[in-house]
């Protein structure tokens, strides 16, 4: 393509996008190509984020929680996993996930993040007995756990459908659901990285069955390690066409891949530079999802500052405990303080604001750190 033709398509994308238009898939495959200049594309989709949420950028208070790393399947990007007899191979007891949450409620998070492997052992009750004990101990801990894999597994263990596994897992206390397992849905690429596990229609269908019920979720997609363009547009559209129908999610989460530990170790991680194209062609394709996520621990900090100037309005949390990315090379640190999510936030120009899972304004009095009301829902404007 001449510059002369990219100056014209990029122009006539930046007029679809500011007169409320849609993108189709074309459009989002030429975004990719590296000829397109990603500081246009980056103003364009700082532009969109603005209309969304204004200067705001959006971290919370959180934990993670990963019960189990024994797992049945075997992704090829996955370093976490491990097999029923390795050495590395761990199940925590009720008495460490509970004195989690303590830790948790000490440090004033609103939020455990609880995903893992799943055992080739445990039964369903295991699962939802989490949910149920930290819920029952710590009720004010909004609990996001469990994605669509896991989901499946229970729908495999207990014969119950979807919905009542969701609802079941509701009862017992689960909040909202993470956006994790999307990985690339095109089969081309699945069938590459992750054949056994829940598919893209599967993956859909329980998202759907959440939203239905009234659970919020969040959508993520894998980039950066066998995928071409068309299979992340793909992805992206899948996404919008599921929000056009249910509204149901509450952020997009583009997740870099990182190789080390991994059967992919031979792949080299994807570049800054792709990183906030990703960020700022998710920001343009997923016009109806509120929020999109600059995931510090797995982008890097300076790269997520980067991210809150071409798309993203969300850096997610002071974290704690993360390992899934830890143990395939993250070189970012455990956990940020408060001061140190804020700070970043506002080196890079934005106002940072304390949200809860779903999205509401945490108000915290500085000398009762770990109470906290929440007040209106954060402005957005899609
Ligand atoms: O599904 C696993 C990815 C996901 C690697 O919903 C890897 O708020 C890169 O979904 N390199 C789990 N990625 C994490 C996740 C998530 C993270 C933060 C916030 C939220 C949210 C969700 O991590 C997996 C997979 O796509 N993953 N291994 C790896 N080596």
């Amino acid at each position: 393509m001449s510059s002369l033709q990219i100056k014209d398509r990029l122009k006539n994308i930046r007029d679809k996008v500011e007169q409320g238009g849609r993108l189709n898939l074309d459009d989002g495959i030429f975004l990719y190509d590296p000829q397109v200049s990603l500081h246009a594309i980056g103003e364009l989709a700082n532009w969109k984020r603005e209309q969304i949420s204004g200067n705001v950028g959006y971290y919370n208070i959180n934990t993670h929680l990963n019960p189990t790393n024994v797992c049945v399947y075997r992704c090829r990007f996955c370093a976490f996993r491990s097999d029923l007899r390795d050495p590395k191979g761990y199940v925590m007891s009720d008495e460490q996930i509970i004195a989690r949450g303590q830790e948790a409620y000490d440090n004033g998070c609103t939020e455990m993040h609880i995903v893992g492997g799943l055992h080739h052992k445990l039964g369903y009750d295991w699962y939802r007995g989490i949910l149920e004990k930290l819920h029952a101990a710590f009720p004010q801990i909004h609990l996001k756990g469990w994605t669509a894999v896991e989901i499946e597994w229970f729908e495999f263990l207990t014969k119950k459908s979807v919905k009542d596994v969701l609802s079941d897992l509701r009862e017992a206390g689960l909040g909202s659901m993470p956006g994790g397992g999307a990985e690339i849905f095109h089969p081309e690429v699945r069938d590459q990285i992750c054949e056994h596990k829940a598919n893209a229609t599967k993956w859909i269908e329980i998202h759907q069955a959440a939203h239905e019920i009234g659970l919020k979720t969040n959508c993520t997609m894998l980039y950066g390690h066998v995928e071409q363009a068309y299979h992340r547009i793909d992805h992206l559209l899948r996404l919008r066409e599921l929000q056009d129908k249910t509204g149901g999610f509450q952020t997009f989460i583009p997740l870099a891949f990182h190789p080390e530990n991994t059967k992919l170790s031979h792949l080299k991680k994807p570049s800054a530079l792709m990183d906030l194209r990703t960020v700022a062609v998710s920001r343009l394709m997923l016009d109806n999802v509120p929020h999109i996520k600059a995931y510090w621990i797995m982008l890097g900090i300076g790269t997520a500052q980067a991210a809150l100037a071409y798309g993203a309005d969300d850096i997610d949390g002071t974290v704690r405990h993360e390992l899934i990315y830890h143990d395939a090379g993250a070189t970012t640190p455990e956990i940020l303080s408060v001061d140190q999510i804020r700070q970043l936030i506002i080196e890079a120009g934005r106002e940072p604001v304390e949200r809860d899972t779903v999205y509401r304004r945490v108000h915290r009095d500085p000398d009762q750190y770990t109470t906290w009301s929440v007040g209106e829902d954060v402005l957005v404007n899609v």
